[in-house]
């Protein structure tokens, strides 16, 4: 069984970073170690929360792990509590990267035009230098605008996309995936590049609702599918399909909560889904 770190925070309550990444990773089929980045009440999109910065534990547990000789497959990063952190998981990558691993960065930091609540200015250029250093990484429009300088647009053809693709893939990392893409209005997908100049895309119908976590089901999954193997292209549409299907269930439950997306009930159909996508892959 492969075995990764994911690090990013804890928020108690509000169904995102590990809260989602480890249940969806272990249904996986993947050992999910944690590196918690801070702790927080619930996250950011909450009126009143908590935190506690947790950088004064990542140096002694990372040299912790290599005294024990821990190694991972793979390493997948969220939410980091501020800059000095982004450095800090860096030096981490050093220390953590193997040859045949996998360092899936998810640069979460902003939506819709806007930084979350907890980081300045300074974060996406601190954030774009940790996705230099990462295989994969799955920033929205608005984290890709952010780190590479362009203009944010709400309206936008495919030649803004492919822009903001290479300008990502300049900043150093391997493959360049990019969500909350729409050509179309009820169409919404992901569209990505990497270094051989392979470019995929993937739509899905629009859902009118919108929850918080989804951008963090969406990386893990996708973090999952890879490590169990499945073309990045695969991984990539597994993912988008599941969102899909936990935004659906969120809307339709009688008792649905507005901070997070229901996943839970959506596990067994994940298993189902990438069993499926496995033996489509070995087909083809
Ligand atoms: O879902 C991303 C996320 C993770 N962690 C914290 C957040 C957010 C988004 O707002 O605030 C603490």
């Amino acid at each position: 069984m492969k075995r990764i770190v994911t690090i990013q925070d804890i928020s108690c309550v509000g169904r995102c970073s590990l809260t989602v990444a480890l249940p969806l990773l272990s249904a996986m089929g993947v050992e999910c170690g944690i590196l918690p980045t801070a702790v927080l009440s619930t996250h950011t999109m909450f009126q009143t929360f908590t935190c506690r910065d947790l950088s004064d534990q990542i140096e002694p547990i990372a040299d912790a792990w290599e005294k024990e000789q821990i190694t991972f497959d793979g390493i997948y990063t969220g939410y980091l509590a501020n800059a000095g952190q982004c450095a800090q998981v860096g030096a981490f990558f050093e220390r953590f990267r193997r040859e045949d691993g996998l360092i899936l960065v998810d640069p979460v930091m902003a939506d819709n035009g806007a930084l979350y609540p907890a980081f300045d200015e300074k974060y996406p250029a601190a954030m774009a230098e940790l996705c230099a250093q990462a295989d994969v990484i799955v920033p929205n429009l608005t984290e890709a605008c952010l780190m590479t300088g362009m203009p944010y647009r709400t309206s936008y053809g495919p030649d803004y996309i492919r822009e903001l693709l290479e300008k990502l893939l300049d900043l150093g990392c391997g493959t360049a995936v990019l969500t909350g893409v729409s050509y179309e209005a009820d169409r919404l997908g992901v569209a990505s590049l990497d270094r051989s100049g392979a470019q995929f895309s993937y739509f899905t119908r629009r859902c009118p609702q919108s929850y918080h976590g989804t951008g963090d089901i969406y990386a893990s999954v996708v973090m999952g599918g890879l490590m169990q193997g499945l073309e990045t292209g695969r991984a990539l549409a597994l993912a988008a399909d599941f969102v899909v299907a936990c935004i659906e269930a969120t809307a339709a439950a009688p008792d649905a909560r507005w901070y997070g997306a229901e996943f839970e009930s959506q596990i067994p159909l994940l298993c189902r889904m990438l069993d499926q996508r496995k033996t489509d892959q070995r087909k083809y």
